[in-house]
């Protein structure tokens, strides 16, 4: 079965220019449910034509489907936090972050055992951030079934 992966990452909390590149490489691992995040143009406004509503809906349907949960967490935003509160210990939580401007991550992320943590500064790095929490993932399953 392909894994539905679940990649959040601050929409009007302020857009991040690596989401394409993360998405791209979150798909080799399997299918990436919220994958027009990605979609710079929609994303500079975070707007469509759905209404919030819709939105929302739409979002906590993939969120429920979702086998992972991928998120982005160097902008804060409210709309990640709910989500990987909402999905925190029902689903494996993956949070990577860029320090920016000596910004720290929010306590609520970063001191919560629940959620594995990790620092980038380029690609390269989420490539093995990636690679690591999704070998370990895949294990994990192997025991579990
Ligand atoms: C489509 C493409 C880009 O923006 C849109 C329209 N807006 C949204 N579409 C889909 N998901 C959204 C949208 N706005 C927020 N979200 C969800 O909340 C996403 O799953 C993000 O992970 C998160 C971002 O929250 P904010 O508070 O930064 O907007």
């Amino acid at each position: 079965m392909i894994m539905k992966i679940y990649f959040a990452g601050s929409i009007r909390g302020g857009y991040d220019d690596f989401y394409p590149q993360i998405i791209t490489l979150l798909q080799k691992y399997g299918e990436v449910l919220t994958e027009h995040i990605g979609d710079k143009s929609l994303s500079r406004i975070g707007e469509t034509k759905l209404t919030d509503e819709e939105i929302y809906k739409r979002d906590m349907q993939w969120l429920n489907a979702a086998d992972v949960i991928v998120a982005e967490v160097s902008t804060p935003s409210l709309g990640v936090g709910y989500e990987i509160g909402k999905a925190e210990n029902r689903k494996p939580i993956l949070c990577i972050y860029r320090e920016q401007n000596n910004a720290r991550l929010s306590a609520m992320i970063s001191g919560n055992p629940n959620f594995v943590i990790k620092k980038y500064s380029d690609l390269n790095q989420v490539e093995e951030i990636l690679e690591k929490f999704f070998n370990n993932y895949a294990s994990k399953e192997a025991v579990d079934n």
